[in-house]
């Protein structure tokens, strides 16, 4: 299915693992705050929907999308934390740098996840429009935060 027909917030949940005793630190940059905190909103409401405990669920802020490497990467080596989500919003056309910030932090996650051989999820909105972003940010195309926090699930039963 494209991704533009795709509802973010609609997935196969058979066979999730349990993970109320796993802990998760949600990274959200503050740039479109008005989409990544919906994208936040729907991490944390999925995450307790299957399972995790509020008290293991962390949110911290980074400026913008750019930090969110290095802000994964320093709750990804904490021995107690067993995922990481990196909340972001890049909007073309408010940017020339947009491909170059989407690139870096695609690099820089897949580095945090194998570095530290955790789940280190990307979610990441690419749009662009700030109305293709709310779309996918609780939108008509579902919230892609909630897309985030279940795939750290499932990457979590690999382990
Ligand atoms: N950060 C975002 O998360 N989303 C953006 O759309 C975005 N646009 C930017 C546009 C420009 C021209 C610049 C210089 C930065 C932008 N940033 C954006 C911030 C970037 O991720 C980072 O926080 C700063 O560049 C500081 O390292």
């Amino acid at each position: 299915m494209s991704s533009a027909h795709k509802n973010l917030s609609v997935f196969n949940t058979e066979g999730l693992p349990d993970i109320s005793a796993k802990k998760f630190v949600i990274v959200v940059a503050e740039w479109n705050d008005e989409v990544t905190g919906a994208l936040y909103e729907g991490a944390h409401k999925t995450l307790l929907e299957y399972g995790a405990k509020p008290e293991n669920i962390r949110r911290v802020n980074v400026p913008g999308s750019f930090e969110l490497s290095f802000g994964s990467q320093v709750y990804a080596q904490k021995p107690d934390v067993d995922a990481v989500i990196a909340i972001g919003c890049v909007i073309q056309g408010e940017t020339k740098h947009n491909d170059y910030i989407n690139h870096a932090v695609a690099h820089g996650l897949t580095d945090v996840a194998l570095k530290y051989n955790k789940p280190v999820i990307f979610g990441v909105l690419t749009p662009n429009t700030l109305q293709q972003a709310l779309d996918r940010a609780g939108g008509i195309h579902g919230n892609k935060g909630d897309e985030a926090a279940m795939t750290a699930i499932k990457m979590l039963g690999l382990q």
